[in-house]
């Protein structure tokens, strides 16, 4: 079984805005801002819904640039994420129940505190390029499998 969410990188010249995960999936990590996609919601209108609830950013414009799939052993549900850019939106970054967003140099992204695939796909993003992937975790979210390929249309 599949499941579609969406997640997107908000950024600005050489920053790029990620949100402390304070709860729920992904928590304790620097994230994208994101989530499940509803249903009658396009996957444009999720992730416009998901950046505005989880940091109070208006999004004008999004580009999409990558899909991969995430699969946890012995979870048969496959995440189907597809993945965004924005320098395009309205607004400033506020706390929110489920998010403490942050501005971070583009050179000081903190890896070691996302999820570990992060580190492969988010340099391709910075730099133009669009993708598509799958990761494989084991139970305690060490990546088991991984392929990653550029693409030229999502
Ligand atoms: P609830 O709490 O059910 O409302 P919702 O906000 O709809 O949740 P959530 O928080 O489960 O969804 O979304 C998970 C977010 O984490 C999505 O933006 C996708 C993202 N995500 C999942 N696996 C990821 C991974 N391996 N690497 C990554 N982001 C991941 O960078």
């Amino acid at each position: 079984m599949k499941r579609l969410l969406t997640l997107c990188i908000i950024y600005q010249q050489s920053k790029v805005l990620l949100g402390m995960k304070k709860r729920g999936f992904g928590a304790g990590r620097w994230n994208g801002f994101g989530g499940k996609v509803s249903p009658g919601e396009t996957i444009e209108e999720c992730v416009k819904r998901e950046t505005r609830e989880e940091s109070g950013i208006e999004i004008n414009e999004v580009a999409e640039v990558g899909i991969i799939e995430f699969e946890f052993k012995g979870n048969p549900e496959i995440l189907e994420v597809h993945i965004f850019k924005s320098n395009n939106f309205s607004g400033e970054p506020i706390e929110t129940e489920e998010m403490k967003p942050e501005w971070f140099p583009v050179d000081k992204i903190p890896f070691e505190k996302m999820w570990p695939d992060d580190k492969y796909w988010l340099p391709l993003l910075l730099n133009g390029k669009k993708f598509r992937g799958k990761f494989v975790f084991d139970g305690s979210d060490n990546i088991l499998r991984q392929e990653l390929v550029e693409i030229a249309v999502v």
